[in-house]
């Protein structure tokens, strides 16, 4: 179709008539045009005042949803300012010319595959596996960009995720609430600098409410397996249903699986044993004795939480953990009504902890002042350990933050009551009646909680994915968990983490990664609803780069200086960002078309060549 062609069925065409088409070849005549610049024929200049007339009509179709720009990317920007121009400038050849440099110098950076922008959006189908934060995070940016064919699959009966199974006495986030939020959903009365872990499931609750994500919950679904087959993901459930979709997302979390610790004789107590992320609330604990195992943030936690309810309470500890000291106020009435009332409280309040947590994390990264800081707040809080015994049981032998910083105001407090015993001799067995440790005594107990952690390196499992040529995750994975840029897997099109292997984490706010995640993934499907491509998985070499990259940063970390924990992988190296958390939004900021292997559809083909090949 030529553009003098388009234009003479536009002068003669109603608005209402306009075929997604026309607007297309409308904008490359005018793209054609302008391309001559400020020494186009006199013809061309006579013709764009005629089209003046017709691109009034096009701004006014582009208002309406079904011809695609109402959510116009970078861009569609410059297309509207194109026409916005031409429609009021006198003097329009000098913008114009700048502003087509910009346009092909976009194209030619390969991010903007882009001829498809006025034609109708395609309206993906995408599933989100988990209904915990970061998955009703990623439902939330879908839904406000007008994506609403989706489907949440939850295998539990609730939403929150880690806030819905964990509800442990004493239970917090150790993240300040006022960060561990939405941006796009501050809560302006959170009860404390650190809420209750019941507050924040309720929290997300609400929030999964208020943003309609209700109906696109099926509880109670497991999904199983997931299969890529040309263009769409297969993915069938545990109640035997199986849905196509063209976007598979899983949002299933870090810690999700528990640790259970082979202890001989477990099986055998005659007690309560349950893990801390099972707590059985049938199970009084008032009065009784109760065995804590396990010392990292939830043992401490219950420990603060268990003091003065419990009768007697041991903790069973392997290995002594640094703790910050962070008292944990409450939140005055005052305070509660001035986020309610002032507008932009909230959001510089957030923005105000993003900076600092952001320059306080330099001290996992790279060593400095920041780390001695930290390093020497961690030492002067165990100094307050009057006993020197008890001091020196409760020292760790590594870095402060080599393991995750535990962050508590009264811990130490806590473990110097007199109900409240530390048990560092190592745990032998459990016989019926109590904990036998390997000094042949008997800790006479009526409940062991195990704080014993999580899998932290599980992610998807046992969810049975599998890609292209039928390559499964399990080989895809087989020397650890690898994806690029957090979020992608190399063979695996279409499909997306949210908190995927190297996320940051390290006592940073998990609610500000999964939104830079869900920026990016949206990007993405954004691109597909314009018909930039059909199926896009990152390349293994970009991927191998990406990953390679953060290996040679890794040395540099504090998780790298000699500890076990749940951060390292199989191959001994950090699973952590080994990066300021600032840089993954700037890393994950625009989709480089040019490092992911596309299939595009067939009008675009051409423009894929554009691409820049590895
Ligand atoms: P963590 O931080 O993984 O801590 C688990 C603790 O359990 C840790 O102290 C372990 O000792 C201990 N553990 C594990 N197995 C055993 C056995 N067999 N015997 C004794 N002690 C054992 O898990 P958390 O739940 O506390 O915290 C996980 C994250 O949740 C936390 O970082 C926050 O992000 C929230 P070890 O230190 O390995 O000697």
């Amino acid at each position: 179709m030529t553009g003098v062609s388009v234009f003479e069925r536009l002068l003669a065409a109603s608005v209402d008539e306009m075929a997604a088409e026309d607007l297309e070849g409308l904008v490359n005549m005018v793209v054609a045009m302008f391309g001559a610049g400020p020494r186009a024929a006199a013809a061309q200049r006579a013709a764009i005042e005629a089209f003046k007339r017709a691109l009034a009509g096009m701004l006014l179709a582009w208002s309406n949803p079904q011809v695609g720009l109402d959510n116009p990317g970078r861009t569609n920007k410059v297309n509207v300012q194109i026409v916005i121009w031409a429609v009021s400038s006198d003097d329009p050849e000098p913008a114009a010319s700048t502003l087509m440099d910009k346009r092909i110098g976009d194209a030619e950076m390969g991010s903007a595959l882009d001829v498809g922008t006025t034609t109708p959006l395609r309206s993906p189908r995408v599933a989100i596996i988990g209904a915990g934060m970061s998955g009703i995070c990623m439902a939330i940016a879908l839904r406000r960009a007008g994506i609403t064919d989706l489907t949440i699959y939850e295998k539990a009966d609730g939403v929150g995720g880690t806030w819905r199974a964990n509800t442990y006495p004493g239970l917090t986030c150790d993240v300040p609430s006022r960060f561990y939020q939405f941006s796009f959903a501050r809560k302006p009365d959170w009860s404390h600098m650190f809420s209750p872990g019941a507050e924040i499931r309720d929290y997300f609750t609400a929030v999964a409410h208020d943003f309609g994500l209700s109906e696109s919950i099926r509880f109670g679904t497991e999904v199983v397996h997931a299969e890529f087959a040309e263009t769409h993901w297969r993915v069938c459930t545990s109640n035997g249903d199986t849905e196509e979709v063209d976007f598979l997302i899983a949002a299933t979390g870090i810690l999700h699986h528990p640790r259970y610790p082979r202890i001989a004789g477990l099986d055998t107590f005659a007690g309560a044993v349950f893990h801390s992320s099972r707590w059985d609330h049938d199970v009084a604990v008032a009065g009784k004795r109760v065995a804590v195992v396990g010392t990292g943030s939830t043992g401490v936690q219950l420990i603060c939480g268990l003091a003065g309810q419990a009768g007697h309470v041991e903790l069973f500890q392997r290995s002594a953990q640094w703790v910050f000291p962070f008292p944990n106020p409450a939140y005055s009435r005052l305070g509660k009504a001035l986020h309610r009332s002032v507008p932009g409280l909230g959001a510089a309040i957030y923005r105000g902890y993003r900076f600092v947590l952001e320059l306080v994390a330099g001290a996992l990264v790279k060593p400095g002042w920041r780390r001695r800081m930290v390093s020497a707040a961690c030492r002067a809080n165990l100094r307050t350990v009057r006993d020197p015994h008890l001091r020196q049981a409760l020292t760790p032998d590594h870095q402060p933050m080599c393991r995750r910083l535990i962050i508590s105001g009264g811990f130490y407090r806590a473990i110097q009551r007199r109900d409240v015993e530390l048990v560092t001799v190592g745990i032998d067995h459990v016989a019926p009646d109590g904990i036998v440790t390997t000094d042949g005594r008997l800790h006479e107990v009526d409940v062991i909680a195990l704080a014993t952690g999580f899998d932290a390196h599980a992610f998807m499992r046992p969810m049975n994915l599998i890609g292209e040529h039928g390559v499964t995750l399990e080989e895809a994975w087989r020397d650890g968990p690898r994806a690029h840029l957090t979020v992608s897997l190399p063979g695996f099109p279409n499909f997306f983490m949210l908190l995927g292997p190297h996320s940051p984490v390290g006592n940073y706010s998990l609610t500000a990664t999964a939104e830079t995640q869900a920026g990016y993934i949206l990007d993405w499907i954004q691109r597909w609803r314009r018909r930039q491509f059909d199926t896009a998985a990152p390349t293994q070499a970009a991927t191998d780069r990406f990953n390679a990259e953060m290996r040679a940063a890794m040395p540099n970390t504090v998780w790298a200086t000699g500890c076990t924990s749940w951060y390292i992988g199989q191959d001994g190296n950090p699973e952590l960002w080994p990066w300021n958390p600032s840089q993954l939004r700037v890393r994950l900021g625009q989709p480089k078309l040019g490092d992911h292997d596309l299939t595009v559809p067939t009008r675009n083909h051409h423009l894929a060549q554009t691409v820049p090949d590895e």
